[in-house]
């Protein structure tokens, strides 16, 4: 096996821990010696041992000698886990070869400066673009500390995401509707708009097999979600987060006695301040957000910038109706000029629909 196969091979043990390791980045390691694989780790759950530990502990054979593939530089400071420099030093590997640099301010660089003054050869970049788009939320995460957020809606091809009556379900087909849910699964966080709460009553769960169910957060500017919602009926179960610029205490208590957490926060353009609200939530350690908002939430997280990328289902129907609902709302811009350009699109056919994915490009 070449640096690049091996890595892939590292790649593809990170992504088992997809949907387990945030705030966290994924990571996967592999030990070659003498030419066959000794080792294979991952970083398995958040607080957990990181991969390098785990591929060392694996190993068959005296990894003395042999050479360590990691998809993320090591790391050289103490956290919840002690550091894997030391350990790799400690195991006598000669070289290390390594996908990502790791942004995290406490390791940046010094990772690999301590593996080369001890000796051990060091070969970054392999495969860097792959290992770089696996922790795209970690990394946006880690230098902002705000969440990753995704805009995802299912329209038809004629751009819209419901009938004129109101009806959506529904627009895609099953493959699409199950890919969904496992973006509910990746992402640590929902956010919706207290319409949709309103017209749908959802519950916004992730209903993929040994998935992972995401914390619910309801942008509700007068705190209007019916406290008899079941978003507010399994609070208790699946956090739930309201975020409102309700400051009234007894409107407040309703909604904290069946469990959700109520965040007050400034107004901002007659909705919650997105901005005050992504600053809270990365501190509460949500670092991604599936933003399942309608028209108008859509448009207010763009306009203030908050939106990192888009995950367009498209299905081949037409729905037609002047008044049927489109997935971005709002003023709009006024020229095709002033659009919100989107880059490094990517496209992904699923059963009888489309998945376009595309990254939010700021001026
Ligand atoms: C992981 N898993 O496999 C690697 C990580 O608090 P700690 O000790 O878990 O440290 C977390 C940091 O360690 C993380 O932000 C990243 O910079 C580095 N590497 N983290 O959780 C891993 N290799
Ligand atoms: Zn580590």
């Amino acid at each position: 096996m070449n640096d690049a196969e091996s890595m892939r091979l590292a790649l593809a043990l990170a992504e088992r821990g997809r949907g387990w390791t945030a705030p966290n980045p994924m990571v996967g390691a592999v030990i070659v010696k003498d030419g066959a694989v000794i080792g294979q780790g991952w970083h398995e759950r958040y607080g957990k041992p990181h991969a390098e530990r785990n591929a060392l502990e694996a190993c068959t054979a005296d990894p003395a000698g042999a050479i360590m593939y990691v998809t993320l530089e090591p790391c050289c400071h103490h956290g919840k886990q002690p550091p894997c420099v030391e350990a790799i030093l400690a195991s006598g590997i000669r070289r290390v070869v390594i996908g990502s640099a790791d942004p995290n301010p406490l390791v940046a660089g010094k990772g690999v400066a301590i593996l080369r003054s001890h000796g051990v050869e060091v070969t970054e970049n392999v495969l860097r673009e792959e290992c770089d788009a696996l922790n795209r939320i970690f990394f946006h995460y880690i230098t902002t500390g705000r969440p990753f957020v995704s805009m995802k809606y299912a329209m038809t091809m004629d751009g819209k995401i419901a009938a004129y009556t109101g009806a959506s379900k529904w627009v895609t087909g099953e493959t699409a509707r199950r890919h969904v849910q496992q973006q509910r699964h990746r992402f640590r966080g929902i956010m919706v708009g207290v319409g949709t709460v309103l017209a749908d009553d959802p519950l916004l769960t992730c209903r993929m097999e040994n998935g992972r169910n995401p914390v619910r957060i309801i942008c509700d500017t007068h705190l209007r979600t019916p406290p008899q919602a079941q978003v507010v009926a399994t609070a208790d179960q699946i956090p739930t987060i309201l975020a409102t610029c309700c400051a009234d205490p007894e409107r407040q208590v309703v909604y904290q006695r069946a469990g959700c957490q109520v965040l007050c926060l400034n107004e901002e353009n007659g909705h919650v301040d997105l901005r005050q609200l992504m600053e809270r939530l990365g501190q509460e350690q949500i670092d991604s957000i599936l933003l399942e908002g309608g028209g108008t939430l859509n448009w207010a997280a763009l306009e203030c910038g908050i939106v990192q990328q888009v995950q367009a289902y498209i299905a081949p129907k037409l729905l037609g109706g002047r008044d049927a609902k489109t997935p971005v709302e709002g003023v709009g811009v006024p020229t095709p000029d002033d659009a919100f350009r989107l880059k490094n699109s990517r496209m992904e056919r699923l059963g009888e629909d489309l998945l376009i994915e595309s990254e939010v490009e700021y001026p």
